[in-house]
């Protein structure tokens, strides 16, 4: 009762969204007590915003005994943050106790996007599921995650810069304020290899092109097969979120050209990376000719209900380590749409894919995107889908004779 009173205290405030520069700026000023007094609101209110939404899901997704593991787990969270609602300060073994909270608060949702996607199988084994419930589904899913994101992210930055652990060299928490660019597109690219190698016993090369409009240079910097050149372009990043996308996009890429050439040879085009440093935008644009996929099927990369859950860990030897999009590309979508970045795909079924990650060039528009709860979202649950404004029998009849008058 007194839990249910303080969620709906703090779920009428949204989220503040910070800029990478103000992460930096407070990373580099802030002390402990700062970011404790700004953080035993801010979390509070960023749980309080997911859990109010939980309730506006279909109430069948509600029941599945994995999301009630979730929900509790977010429960006790949030009962452990009352602990510290209006304490003082003054005390550091309030702040060290405040520290230790949130270190046990991220080991506890460790495994929860495995356990969100756990529940959306039960669901799918125990009942049929409509378009609405489908988009439902969809809608909450990328706004928990982001959230969850959101709230790690948060957490990572009082527990490197405050907690008693050591701390990267030249890093401000988990940001790197000269993020290089070329080194995460090459560890990536080479742990992804890794795996291709380990399973298919080869894989396709690497080719970077780097564009800095700023000085209308152009250049390859790394030949298939050649060492790459020094590392020309950099950005306020988390580089742990930018190799994430990246490790992604990369086993895709390979699997698709090694699957489309067959193994029989062991000569593939490349993997070309094309890095462009423009104004506003850093765009990373990684090209395969692994056959590419059709625009049918393409919306369906990012649906968590149409993607196989992620597998547990089992033994290693058979179980295939690029097979199944899982909810890999969802996820680092929303990676990059965090700090107002996107990731796309478009592709030429037949030939091959591109896949672009846009990031903001600039700190001071690197913005985190973060979902609210108020009425606009409540309105999104309760709007059907596909209302019908155009005639068409199908998808297909509406290719074959466009827009026809007759
Ligand atoms: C493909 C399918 C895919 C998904 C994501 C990234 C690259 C690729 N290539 O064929």
């Amino acid at each position: 009762a007194l839990m249910e009173q303080r969620l709906d205290y703090y779920s009428q405030f949204n989220p503040s969204p910070l800029s990478m520069q103000q992460f930096t700026d407070f990373g580099e000023n802030a002390t402990n007590r700062d970011s404790f007094l700004f953080l035993r609101k801010e979390l509070p209110v960023r749980l309080a915003n997911i859990m109010k939404e939980f309730h506006l899901l279909p109430e069948k997704l509600l029941h599945m005994p994995s999301v009630c593991d979730v929900r509790d787990l977010y429960r006790m969270s949030f009962i452990d943050l009352l602990e510290f609602e209006d304490g003082s300060c003054s005390n550091s073994s309030i702040l060290d106790k405040f520290t230790d909270t949130l270190l046990k608060i991220r080991n506890r949702h460790k495994d929860v996007v495995m356990t969100m996607a756990q529940g959306v199988i039960e669901l799918k084994d125990a009942h049929s599921i409509n378009a609405n419930t489908e988009a439902n589904i969809q809608y909450f899913l990328d706004r928990f995650y982001m959230n969850r994101i959101s709230i790690r992210m948060l957490i990572n930055q009082h527990t490197i810069l405050f907690g008693d652990g050591v701390h990267a060299q030249n890093h401000i928490g988990c940001i790197d304020p000269h993020c290089d660019v070329v080194r995460v597109i090459e560890d990536a690219y080479a742990n992804a290899r890794f795996l291709c190698d380990q399973y298919y016993l080869a894989s396709p090369e690497l080719v970077i092109k780097y564009h800095n409009e700023k000085d209308k240079a152009t250049k390859t910097i790394k030949e298939a097969g050649a060492p790459g050149d020094k590392t020309p372009a950099s950005v306020v990043y988390v580089p742990s979120h930018l190799y994430h996308m990246l490790f992604e996009l990369f086993k895709n890429s390979m699997r698709a050209v090694v699957e489309h050439y067959g193994t029989s040879t062991d000569v593939f085009p490349p993997v070309e990376v094309l890095l462009v440093m423009g104004h506003e935008d850093l765009t990373i644009k990684l090209s395969d000719l692994g056959g590419g996929i059709p625009r049918s099927q393409m919306d369906l990369l990012f649906n968590y209900m149409y993607s196989t859950a992620p597998q547990p860990a089992v033994s290693g030897l058979d179980t295939p380590p690029l097979a199944g999009y899982g909810y890999g590309l969802p996820l680092s979508r929303l990676y990059a749409r965090y700090f107002h970045g996107d990731l796309m795909l478009t592709s030429c079924e037949g030939y091959g894919t591109d896949a672009i990650i846009f990031l903001k060039a600039l700190s001071s528009e690197a913005n985190e995107l973060l979902p609210v709860y108020n009425k606009t979202c409540q309105r999104q649950y309760s709007t059907p889908v596909q209302t019908h404004d155009w005639s068409s029998q199908s998808h297909s009849a509406m290719f074959i004779r466009p827009f026809s008058t007759n």
